[in-house]
């Protein structure tokens, strides 16, 4: 039996900041642009994987590339098996820390193998990894950032209308709570009835903050109360879901399955939501969906919608993919929406093909 498979020629990385139609305005940082490195693993067979991060600052883009670069140093010319290529990146960088650059990097090279895998037998990834091609549930969470409240009304009427969405992610957590009550009833007349609001505070709060301001919303009937305090305080998580009605969702900040493990273990949320750049990429993300599943807790996505829809047709406890369109701007053909789901395309791979045109327009380096 041949199990030669694909051997890895070299990985191209390339530096884009691509405009974003609403800026993000956030307790992480304000944004007009946002930063991605775009992967290309080229293999001696022919077939190119891609990928891509969102590092969410363009001074981190030389650190993540130098990481890739040795990497490629590391593993040119031999098999590219997803599974061992993480083992082995994972257990050499983990030596300058297990978080951090070293997973992204790790993850962003794992994305690029498993894409160039799947295209390498003509099947979608999802399909490659044993599920079907299908839509996805989807929220959408292009907007509503902390923006004049004035605003908000308007702009949760056109987010429904990107895709026929049934739920939409808000940020809360200005100065005055008079302030996010007034902006969730814009929020509500907008987006209308029934539509879900996921609430993020982005780890906007201390403590005490949080204690009081989730105990003030916790009748407002969110879908989901995410990240309030730092993201690895998981004793304050647990203390907070313990106290909580509204569901605690945090994940974005988990790096690598154990982080995810262990805030299971403290019992520090109602909801995961991992991202896929710090999980660790698709290989990354198998495992801590395994270990999300076996405990019975709701799975959601964190930005990447391209690689996480095909993630969540294997996922066992899928929940909610959250999209943004901020990648649309490269992508030959952007993924579609509709009645509130995502639909994933019958191509190879992930489905992302690269509009070289606008890549040209938008490069960094
Ligand atoms: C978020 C994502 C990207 C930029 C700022 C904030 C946010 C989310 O935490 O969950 O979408
Ligand atoms: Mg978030």
């Amino acid at each position: 039996m041949n199990h030669s498979g694909l051997t890895l020629r070299k990985i191209e990385t390339r530096a884009v900041s691509v405009p974003l139609k609403r800026p993000v305005v956030s307790k992480v940082g304000r944004f007009e642009e946002w930063p991605m490195v775009l992967i290309d693993l080229h293999t001696e067979e022919g077939i190119i994987g891609h990928s891509y991060l969102e590092p969410y600052i363009s001074a981190a883009i030389p650190a993540i590339r130098t990481v890739l670069a040795a990497m490629e140093r590391q593993f040119v010319g031999t098999a590219l098996r997803p599974v061992d290529v993480y083992q082995a990146s994972t257990g050499t960088f983990h030596l300058v820390g297990r978080e951090g650059i070293s997973m992204i990097a790790s993850a962003g090279l794992d994305m690029a193998i498993w894409d160039a895998l799947a295209k390498s037998v003509e099947m979608p990834l999802a399909v490659y990894l044993g599920g079907s091609v299908g839509s996805v549930t989807a929220y959408n969470s292009n907007g509503l950032w902390l923006t004049p409240v004035e605003t908000l009304a308007a702009e949760a009427e056109e987010l429904v209308d990107e895709g026929g969405f049934a739920g939409l992610k808000i940020r809360l957590g200005r100065p005055n709570l008079a302030d996010d009550i007034a902006a969730l009833a814009q929020i509500r007349k907008g987006a209308g009835e029934g539509v879900k609001l996921m609430c993020d505070f982005n780890q906007g709060l201390d403590y005490s903050e949080a204690l009081q301001l989730c105990h003030a919303l916790d009748d407002e009937g969110l879908y989901w109360f995410e990240e309030p305090v730092v993201y690895n305080n998981y004793a304050g998580y647990a203390e907070l879901a313990r106290q909580l009605k509204t569901p605690l969702s945090i994940g974005e900040n988990f790096y690598g399955p154990r982080s995810l493990y262990q805030a299971l273990q403290q019992q520090a949320c109602d909801l995961v939501m991992p991202d896929l750049m710090r999980i660790g990429g698709v290989t990354g993300w198998l495992r801590a969906a395994a270990v999300a599943g076996a405990a019975g807790i709701p799975v959601s996505t964190h930005l990447y919608p391209e690689f996480n829809a095909h993630l969540m047709r294997v996922t066992e406890t899928a929940h909610w993919l959250e999209w943004q369109d901020w990648g649309n701007p490269i992508l030959v053909e952007p993924f579609e929406l509709q009645d509130s789901r995502l639909v994933i395309p019958e191509k190879p791979g992930s489905g992302i093909e690269w509009d070289e045109t606008a890549i040209k327009r938008y490069r960094m380096d």
